[in-house]
């Protein structure tokens, strides 16, 4: 029979996409089994047009499942998942408990899908939505020109993180609305409050730079993972990787600037053929007409947008870019389902 399917934190702001996201592409699974925390556990959600209860996370219920889908916090991953296996499943965890494990493949399908092959643990790892949001557009460069250096900076949805994260941008919009405030220093912050909820600022009619927690000499751990994931995705160890992650008001879909450096020099039109042609990528670019990805379009499709494709003025061997890529789909249900697809049919990797 065609194989099980489970998603686990079926009811996160993830695994809503998922459910719509499988709900839409060519159907490979029998069941699909929707599990969750025993507070979701009775709830009916839509898949693939049926109502399919919640079921709560214990060991049977993973049960005759070949393949489940993790979208939960790294620590209920770090306990579950193995669990899974045990139970006879493939894992695909969307958290961070597993992506530097060197026993791990870090899997995106249109960069290296041959990694998903070997997995000794059992457990296939989907990389960070900021990572992702990027990653397939750089990945084609770097296949044909070698890159060298990578400086990025994100600019980041809100939904990245969770539901909680979209809360509190809706509730402080509401609060700063048809307003003056942003004309005088903290005035934006006394109106939404102490609560910045996920955030370390107030995030409506504002810019923060930052995401995650603390690391070593001033770092956060986002910047760190955009780093070690971007290079053990493109398989390029002692990469250099200069990131620095902000959070703006935006619901959905992380964009990032992108300063790539290559191995020779590389020219405009080079650059424009690879990304016109790449699986996966979009080449939305024509300044001259106002013609560059923006979240407010991009939210909702499955691509990397990349505009702005320029060469550096004081290097050739370098490009510059802005690019774009929904959060919640490419950035994590999206890849998740893809790296499942390549777990059930193998013979497409
Ligand atoms: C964020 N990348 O955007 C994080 C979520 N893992 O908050």
């Amino acid at each position: 029979g065609r194989p099980a399917l489970a998603v686990v934190g079926a009811t996160g702001a993830v695994g809503t996409v998922l459910l719509q996201i499988l709900s839409q592409r060519a159907d490979v699974w029998g069941e699909i089994r929707l599990i969750a925390s025993p507070r979701s556990a009775g709830r009916k959600l839509t898949v693939r047009g049926e109502e399919t209860e919640v079921v709560a996370l214990t060991e049977e219920a993973f049960d005759g499942i070949d393949v489940a889908l993790f979208d939960v916090p790294d620590e209920v991953a770090a306990r579950w998942a193995p669990v899974a296996v045990a139970r006879g499943a493939v894992v695909v965890d969307n958290s961070g408990a597993f992506r530097m494990d060197p026993e791990v493949p870090l899997v995106v399908p249109e960069v290296n899908p041959h990694t998903a092959r070997i997995r000794p643990r059992g457990i296939l790892a989907n990389p960070n939505c900021t990572t992702l949001s990027m990653i397939v557009a750089v990945g084609a460069l770097h296949a044909e020109f070698g890159l060298r250096e990578l400086v990025v900076s994100s600019c980041q949805a809100v939904s990245g993180a969770g539901h909680a994260g979209v809360r509190t941008l809706r509730e402080q919009l509401s609060l700063v609305a048809g307003t003056e405030l942003g004309t005088g220093p903290g005035d934006v912050r006394r109106a939404v409050g102490d609560d910045t909820g996920p955030f370390a600022d107030p995030v409506a009619l504002n810019v923060v730079p930052w995401a995650g927690s603390l690391r070593e000499d001033g770092w956060s751990s986002e910047e760190m993972e955009v780093r070690d994931e971007s290079r053990k995705v493109l398989g390029l160890p002692r990469l250099p990787v200069a990131v620095t992650c902000v959070r703006v008001p935006v619901i959905t879909v992380h964009s990032l600037t992108v300063h790539a450096r290559f191995e020779h020099e590389v020219t405009v039109d080079g650059a424009r053929e690879i990304l016109a042609t790449a699986p996966g990528v979009v080449l939305y670019d024509n300044p001259a007409a106002g013609e560059f990805p923006t979240p407010a379009d991009v939210v909702g499709t499955d691509p990397t947008w990349v505009g702005r494709v320029r060469r550096a003025l004081d290097d050739p061997t370098a490009l510059e870019l802005f690019v774009c890529g929904d959060n919640l789909r490419k950035g994590a249900a999206l890849n998740t389902a893809q790296i499942a697809e390549l777990v059930a049919l193998p013979a497409r990797s």
